[in-house]
């Protein structure tokens, strides 16, 4: 059956899924979903391998087939699809903030929160990474990734002491990363923000209670 509007494919439990999801809640668009049951290994069935072959979500399928992947290619997409409330900044200068600390956060928070759960968990073996290769675990990484995050933490401390969002004075992409990231190493790495970090837990406090946190 031809799919009318886009479609995101995704999953409860995926991170880099509830960065679409809260970019979406944010941006206030309704976009038809369709849930991957990663659990089940639904991701390896001929059905999703048809849509993503990369075995990834998410995945947003348009109308006329094509399938965008990447969260920020997805995010990408849904900027200029649906251009109220920019997400991704709006001059030259504040495009350029966002893509800089969107990418800090994903890279030095996201990227090792990720690293330390997938090469420590039983389930995982021989999974470290996800999509279409298989690669073993490599333990002696999860220690290293613990004090990336760590450092993470106390980065983004310094950051949020002198500015009330991650990019700037404007919420946009950049918190939705660090908030996933936070709730991420909280909950799979028992990793919250650190008492003495009181510019990152203030921040957090406030992006948490934003109504599209919870999607
Ligand atoms: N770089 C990709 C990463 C996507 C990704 O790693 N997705 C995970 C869920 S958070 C996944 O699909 N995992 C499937 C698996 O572990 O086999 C993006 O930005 O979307």
């Amino acid at each position: 059956m031809p799919i009318e509007t886009p479609l995101l494919y995704e999953s409860k439990g995926s991170p880099n899924a509830r960065r679409v999801r809260v970019f979406i809640a944010e941006k206030g668009i309704e976009i038809a979903r369709r849930a991957i049951d990663l659990g089940s290994r639904e991701q390896f069935s001929d059905a999703f391998k048809a849509v993503n072959p990369r075995m990834q979500v998410p995945a947003l399928q348009l109308a006329d087939g094509t399938v965008i992947t990447e969260v920020l290619a997805i995010w990408r997409y849904l900027e200029e699809a649906y251009p109220h409330k920019p997400l991704l900044g709006t001059t030259s200068k504040d495009k350029a903030l966002v893509t800089m600390w969107e990418r800090r956060a994903e890279l030095d928070g996201f990227a090792p929160v990720m690293e330390a759960v997938r090469n420590a968990l039983p389930g995982l073996k021989g999974r470290a990474l996800s999509g279409p290769h298989d690669y073993e675990q490599i333990p002696a990484l999860v220690e290293r990734s613990k004090q990336r995050v760590s450092n993470f933490f106390a980065d983004f401390n310094a950051r949020l002491d002198s500015a009330p969002f991650v990019a700037g004075d404007e919420f946009s992409a950049a918190d939705i990363t660090t908030l996933v990231t936070v709730d991420f190493a909280a909950n799979a790495l028992k990793m919250p923000i650190p008492e003495s970090h009181q510019s990152f837990r203030r921040w957090y406090e406030s992006i948490s209670s934003r109504p599209a946190s919870s999607a």
